[in-house]
């Protein structure tokens, strides 16, 4: 991920991202669905952030409507108009911190936001604005003793309270990771295709979790139950239909296939 170490400085200050940023909007989309990965060890699994609609897309459009929105409510104030900045994953900009400051949940011991309503499984999404308005208060912790997900993860990557090596993650490994997945981890991979949710599946505060209402999250068909022998073999065109318009599309047929031969032991 060298491309974490690009832009820092704009990273670590949103008013570079926008000019005379004053205010950051921060939301929290449910994603999760009711469906459940099979129990059995091994079985084939995809992340089920990456069941249904991109969520870069989905949550941008959200952003956008919520622009306009603001704009109506600034010309009803007659403050004119809102310079503004969508950043959902897509910008050098830390999420989860902002998330965080703007009141949403707390950074878990498992490095995820955690929020009261949903659980972790949500989206975070960002509008920078010149704004000024005042700040909701930041959320307590409410991990307190707990260290389900430090003692769940396969291959230790959580290596403290909310500090990931990310070169130990499954989530890293077979979405990010180019070459061949060492040998260490390739036996730990526990069915993982694409991404991991070890860590919330444990996590205590998932059980409050709700469907989601955004339609666009419901799970495309095979990737809930994802047909091992199909991935490890599919061709340019099967990719194309399995994928198309999924958060998938991050790792690439290449990978994909890896991962797949990876999780049938037979790399
Ligand atoms: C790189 C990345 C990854 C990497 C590293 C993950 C990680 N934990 O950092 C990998 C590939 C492993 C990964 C995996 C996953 N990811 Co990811 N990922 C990102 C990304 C692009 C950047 C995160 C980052 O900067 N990490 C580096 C660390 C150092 O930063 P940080 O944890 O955000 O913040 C720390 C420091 O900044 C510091 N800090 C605290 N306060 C402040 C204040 C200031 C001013 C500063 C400078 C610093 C600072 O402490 C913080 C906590 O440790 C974000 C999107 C984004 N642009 O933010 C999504 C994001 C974090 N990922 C997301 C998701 C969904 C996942 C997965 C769940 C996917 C999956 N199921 O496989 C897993 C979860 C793994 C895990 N247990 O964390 C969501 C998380 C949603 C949520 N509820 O938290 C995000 C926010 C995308 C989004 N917009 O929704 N991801
Ligand atoms: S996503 Fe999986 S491998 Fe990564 S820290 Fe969580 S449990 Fe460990
Ligand atoms: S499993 Fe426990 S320690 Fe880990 S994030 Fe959830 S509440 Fe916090």
């Amino acid at each position: 991920m060298n491309w974490m170490a690009d832009n820092v400085e704009v990273r670590n200050d949103p008013a570079r991202l926008l000019s005379g940023c004053g205010t950051i909007i921060v939301i929290a989309v449910n994603y999760y669905t009711p469906q459940l990965h099979l129990k059995f060890p091994d079985f084939p699994k995809i992340s089920r952030y990456a069941w249904g609609r991109d969520y870069h897309k989905v949550v941008s459009g959200i952003l956008k409507k919520l622009a306009v929105e603001v704009q109506d409510i600034a010309d009803a104030a007659g403050i004119g108009n809102v310079n503004y900045q969508v950043a959902v994953d897509t910008a050098p900009f830390r999420d989860k911190v902002w998330a965080q400051k703007a009141g949403l949940g707390w950074i878990g011991k498992n490095s995820t936001l955690i929020t009261r309503k949903f659980g972790s499984w949500v989206f975070i999404g960002s509008l920078l604005t010149n704004l000024h308005l005042e700040p909701d208060s930041e959320h307590p912790d409410h991990c307190g003793t707990c260290t389900r997900c430090i003692d769940a993860c396969p291959t230790e990557a959580l290596v403290g309270p909310s500090q990931l090596d990310s070169r130990a993650c499954i989530s890293y490994l077979t979405i990010e990771y180019e070459g061949h997945i060492p040998d260490r981890y390739c036996e730990k991979l526990s069915g993982w295709i694409f991404g991991c949710d070890i860590c919330q599946d444990v996590c205590p505060w998932n059980r409050f979790a709700k469907p989601t209402n955004t339609r666009d999250f419901k799970p495309r068909e095979g990737l809930v139950v994802p047909d091992l022998q199909l991935l490890s073999q599919m061709s340019v065109e099967e990719y194309d239909s399995l994928t198309r318009g999924t958060a998938l599309r991050r790792a690439g047929r290449d990978r994909l296939r890896r991962n797949a031969l990876a999780v049938m032991g037979l790399l």
